[in-house]
């Protein structure tokens, strides 16, 4: 393998290694939760092993720099509502670290290995660092703003796909059944007969870094937080792809209903959605 390292600047280093070191931990412990828990409903999981690995992400980050702000998943209460409300607070200090221990929790506990570590530095409101690990295969996405995105020193790209009916479109379920599920059945039935095919994976993080590296054509999915979205958003548009909400606006880090494409199918996706009331917004 390459060197994880895409330069040496500070940050990109302290986020790799710790992206590494928690990866490493967690492909450790699959197969071996002892404390699992729910959190807004009973499809919404959460083990020892998110806390552990947040805990120790944020101490790898914050010995190396105790004034930024470190926003993760499971320091934050559940729900949509106390997620806008920390990202609010943690949006005034300059360096904000927002950071998902495990990203696909769901399949972690089940032993389905499609789960990673998220990590992304904010400066004043912009993405600066992203990174994405996943343990099971070894990889390691780096994307710095205006550098590009790499895995393992190559540069990742988007695809060149420009027919919808020839995409590979990744979709995500978030275990919200009142408000996510319905959004998603009808995105879906939408979708579906216009695409090569459909994947869901249960990885948000994840699938954005494969629409980054050309796996996939394209992504959506509504529902998601901050630390779901912010490190693959950033592989995203440095892999030469599009970022928007379901609606076509442009990507905020508070966005919570996104779509990731390689641009070129994107304006296919974002009406389809739209025509299918599937954005997740009120129209
Ligand atoms: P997680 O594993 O970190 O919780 C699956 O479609 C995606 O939804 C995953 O990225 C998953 O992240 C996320 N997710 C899980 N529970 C969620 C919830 N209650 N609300 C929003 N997103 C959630
Ligand atoms: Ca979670
Ligand atoms: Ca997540
Ligand atoms: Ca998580």
């Amino acid at each position: 393998r390459e060197p994880y390292v895409v330069s040496g600047k500070g940050h990109t280093a302290v986020a790799i290694n710790a992206a590494a070191k928690a990866g490493e931990w967690i492909k450790s412990r699959q197969g071996q939760v002892k404390d699992l828990g729910t959190k807004t409903s009973a499809q919404d999981l959460v083990t020892e092993v998110d806390k552990g690995v947040e805990q120790m992400i944020r101490r790898l980050v914050l010995t190396h720099y105790p004034d930024h702000t470190f926003l993760g998943e499971e320091s934050v209460e559940p729900g949509a509502a106390a997620a806008a409300a920390a990202l609010e607070e943690a949006r005034e200090n300059e360096y904000m670290w927002i950071v998902d221990p495990v990203d696909g929790t769901t399949n972690f506990v089940h032993g389905f290995p499609f789960y990673c570590v998220s990590i992304a530095l904010v400066v004043r409101g912009e993405i600066t660092v992203g990174v994405i690990y996943d343990p099971t295969r070894d990889e390691m996405f780096v994307a710095e703003k205006g550098k590009g995105a790499y895995m393992h020193g190559i540069p990742t790209a988007v695809s060149g796909e420009t027919n919808l009916s020839d995409s590979l479109i990744a979709m995500g379920f978030p275990p919200d059944r009142e408000f996510a599920q319905p959004v998603n059945m009808a995105g879906l039935q939408s979708i579906l007969p216009q695409v090569r095919g459909v994947r869901a994976g249960g990885s948000a993080a994840l699938h954005l870094a494969y629409v980054a590296a050309g796996r996939v054509d394209g992504y959506w999915e509504v529902g998601l937080n901050p630390w779901d979205c912010a490190a693959g958003v950033l592989l995203v548009l440095e892999s030469g792809g599009k970022v928007s909400d379901t609606l076509g606006r442009p990507y905020d880090i508070g966005t919570r209903h996104i779509v990731a494409s390689n641009g070129k199918i994107h304006e296919g996706l974002v009406s389809s959605l739209t025509s299918a009331d599937a954005t997740g917004y009120k129209l």
